[in-house]
């Protein structure tokens, strides 16, 4: 037996964990690593599902290739490799580089090599086809920098804070959201302690709201609403942040026009909270001299009118001047990027959709380098120059994740070629040409994304972990980087990683695709090697003054947001449909991530299935007992649920989580849970910038399944 240390890659916690591992190079025992100078012993149960993850009876040890019958036949990695090139090189050689996509799910999000490659990859056909989980997540985020502009010395941070506001976003459980990725249950009871007021606005009383100051529960899909009357409020009562607004802002007359309508009566008859309420939540937040953010979850960014209610939001940060000023520090100045100086002041908002490829189907742009998944199943089904026909997906599983279930799976079974890379027979999995098993963890080397390392660590750290054990013998498993090499080998086409052209004859290692991802940054690839989860003798960064004359401003009130605030204002109340009563909202659970690790023993003794979740008085009224599978219905779908009586959870709302459940035409809510996606159009609703579904405050019925 010996003890290795690492750290848990399923989610942004990256905890510090200690693996115990037997004469035969098994992992028998993880636990939190009390010594790991951030997550401070902290882990969760899926990352104590490590043994299991890792050893179980359905981890996919040798790649697979689906048999004309149906089913699916063990194969050679290389022949596998070699027949897919070949089918490729078709589709390429037909089509045109258009006809070929990729997926990044999260766990590729979270590998730094494996999801350098996927892009480079791409771009060495040609191909835009860049997709990921980001476009049906929180990109509301990235349209709002493109809008509103960013500040280059950051936000201000909780270990600073007096205030702190959560909408829509529950990282007790999630470990999402600035601040509280690392142990959030510490962190949180630390802030606490200091005497930080927490402000959560959520349509359940969460985990995180339990420990809130001033907790607000609102109709789900009202926060561009309340957002908007929370701006109103700050501006009306002379609350801003005066002096900064007048250096840093660009039309704040315009903003204080367009959410003029947003009184707080207005918004407390849309939202279904007091007027009260929302003005305590508006002055407790801003004042002079106060510090701490606002910041929008996957509530918010799900919901309708996302982009609008998150520009808010952060317009809010910045009416307040929420930002590091000039002299202040920045505790992480980021240990695997280059040097450079942060300063005071606005990075313009540059609205990068409006310039480069547009969308063959919506005219929609792209984002940071990517196309919208919410129109993925549409550029698969629909004919014409363009059309993808061949789509590689690593770490993820989009056929259960993306919204729109039933056209996503018929998309993906019209493909000429689907190639996953996952160590479960996922729904994708099964709609594929060919499965990839991966090298799984602890199997590998390690670096955590160099683009988030500033928000993930609040120190620098040297977030990279060694390989701690080998694949299981008699195992055929690959690296996930090394399916593209080989495809670019087989296929003659040259990669450039990271912008370095990589030798074609011998693969890379993981170390050298680290080394070469590190090749400017702060820190050399070989001192973070060294030292595996310590922290960085870094010195602070301290915020540089900007500009005298800054040119570059907020832009709080664009016309796009101006023409969306006027037509929220002239919209009328929604009144409960008739047919639709309830809204479907999101949410995570603890015990799962995602559509992962459903299957895995210990899930299936305390979770088999996803619970929708009401409340008990609409349950009574419903006439359903806890426990008994109710019908929900939408005006896309209707799947079969679990339901479970949860107090906590507004009257009106169904709060359910996403990506269970297995193919369209398996609906068995109580062995596998229900796929919530059914339930969600990608034919209307997207939003304009980004495509993202309507994913959260689904109008819904819930029906006594006779
Ligand atoms: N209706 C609705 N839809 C949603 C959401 C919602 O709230 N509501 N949420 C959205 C959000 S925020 C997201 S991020 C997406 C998630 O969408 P995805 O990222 O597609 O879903 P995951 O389940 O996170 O996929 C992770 C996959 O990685 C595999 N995996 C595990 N270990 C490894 C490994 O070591 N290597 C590799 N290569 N793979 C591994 C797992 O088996 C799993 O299939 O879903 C989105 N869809
Ligand atoms: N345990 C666990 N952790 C995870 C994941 C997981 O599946 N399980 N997934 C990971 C991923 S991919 C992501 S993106 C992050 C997401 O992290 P978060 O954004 O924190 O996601 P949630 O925990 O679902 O919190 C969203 C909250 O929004 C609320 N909500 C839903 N609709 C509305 C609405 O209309 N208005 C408002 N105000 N609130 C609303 C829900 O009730 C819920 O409490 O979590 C990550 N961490
Ligand atoms: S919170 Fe859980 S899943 Fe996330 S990194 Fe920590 S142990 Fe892993
Ligand atoms: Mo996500």
């Amino acid at each position: 037996m010996r003890e290795a240390k690492s750290y848990c890659r399923i989610c942004s916690g990256w905890c510090g964990v200690v693996l115990t591992i037997d004469e035969n190079e098994r992992i028998v025992g993880v636990r939190g690593d009390k010594d790991h100078p951030l997550t401070r012993g902290y882990a969760c149960i899926k990352g104590l599902q490590a043994p299991e993850a890792h050893h179980g009876k359905d981890r996919l040890l040798r790649p697979l290739r689906r048999t004309a019958a149906g089913g699916f036949e063990e194969i050679g990695l290389e022949q596998a490799l070699d027949e897919i090139a070949e089918r490729l090189g078709a589709v390429l050689e037909r089509h045109g580089p258009e006809a070929l996509a990729a997926f990044r799910g999260t766990i590729n999000v979270y590998s730094a090599a494996a999801s350098q490659m996927l892009p480079d990859w791409l771009a060495s056909f040609g191909s835009h086809g860049f997709y990921t989980t980001m476009t049906i997540d929180q990109s509301a985020k990235w349209v709002t920098v493109g809008r509103l502009g960013m500040w280059d010395a950051g936000k201000q941070s909780l270990d600073e804070a007096d205030v702190w506001m959560l909408v829509g976003s529950n990282p007790l459980v999630s470990l999402a959201g600035p601040g509280m990725m690392s142990n959030p249950s510490l962190t949180l009871r630390e802030a606490k302690a200091r005497g930080v007021k927490l402000i959560v606005v959520d349509p359940r009383r969460t985990e995180t709201a339990r420990h809130a100051d001033l907790f607000l529960q609102p109709k789900p899909g009202e926060d561009a609403a309340l957002a908007a009357g929370l701006v109103h409020i700050v501006l009306a009562e002379g609350l801003e942040d005066a002096a900064f607004c007048a250096r840093h802002v660009k039309d704040l007359a315009g903003l204080r026009a367009a959410v003029a309508p947003f009184t707080p009566e207005r918004v407390a008859a849309r939202a279904g909270i007091s007027a009260d309420d929302l003005r305590a939540a508006a002055r407790l937040f801003a004042g002079p001299g106060k510090r701490g953010i606002v910041h929008g979850g996957t509530g918010i960014t799900m919901s309708p009118r996302s982009n609008l209610t998150d520009h808010l939001l952060e317009c809010l940060n910045v009416v307040c001047g929420r930002f590091r000023r000039a002299g202040e520090t920045i505790p992480n100045p980021g240990a695997f990027a280059p040097a450079r100086p942060r300063r005071a002041e606005v990075i313009a908002p540059l609205r990068p959709w409006e310039r480069g490829p547009k969308s063959r189907l919506s005219g929609r742009g792209m984002l940071f380098g990517e196309k919208m998944t919410g129109e993925l199943a549409d550029e698969i089904l629909t004919p014409g120059p363009g059309q993808v026909r061949a789509l590689f997906v690593d770490g993820g599983n989009p056929a259960s994740a993306i919204p729109d279930q039933a056209k996503v799976a018929k998309a993906f079974a019209d493909l000429d070629l689907l190639v996953t890379i996952d160590p479960y027979m996922t729904t994708t999995a099964r709609l594929s040409h060919y499965v990839l098993p991966p090298k799984v963890f602890f199997e590998h080397a390690d670096l955590a994304p160099p683009a988030y390392e500033s928000s993930f660590f609040k120190l620098p750290i040297a977030a990279y972990a060694p390989a701690v054990i080998p694949p299981p013998s008699g195992s055929e498993v690959v690296d996930d980087w090394y399916v593209f090499w080989a495809l670019g080998k087989r296929l003659g086409r040259p990669l450039s990683f990271f912008g370095v052209a990589l030798d074609m004859e011998t693969p890379p290692s993981w170390d050298s695709l680290h080394e070469i991802l590190l090749r400017h940054a702060r820190v050399r690839f070989e001192t973070i090697r060294e030292r595996p989860g310590e922290l960085l003798d870094l010195p602070p960064a301290v915020v540089e003054p900007g500009a005298d004359d800054p040119k570059a401003r907020f832009d709080v009130a664009p016309a796009d947001v101006v023409s969306e605030l006027a037509q929220l204002a002239a919209e009328p109340a929604p009144a409960a449909a008739a047919d639709f009563g309830f809204r479907l909202t999101s949410r995570r659970l603890r015990d799962v991530s995602n559509t992962m690790y459903h299957a895995l023993p210990e899930m299936r003794r305390r979770l088999p299935y996803n619970p929708a979740y009401l409340n008990p008085d609409d349950l009574a009224e419903l006439g359903l007992a806890d426990g008994e599978t109710a019908r929900i219905v939408s005006d896309r779908g209707r799947i079969l649920a679990v339901v479970r009586p949860d107090a906590g959870v507004r009257r009106g709302v169904v709060s359910m989580a996403h990506g269970w459940g297995g193919l369209p035409d398996e609906p068995d809510a109580g062995r596998i849970g229900a796929c919530t996606g059914l339930l969600i159009s990608t034919d209307t609703g997207l939003e304009a910038i980004n495509a993202m579904p309507r994913q959260s405050a689904v109008p819904v019925r819930v029906e006594k399944v006779s």
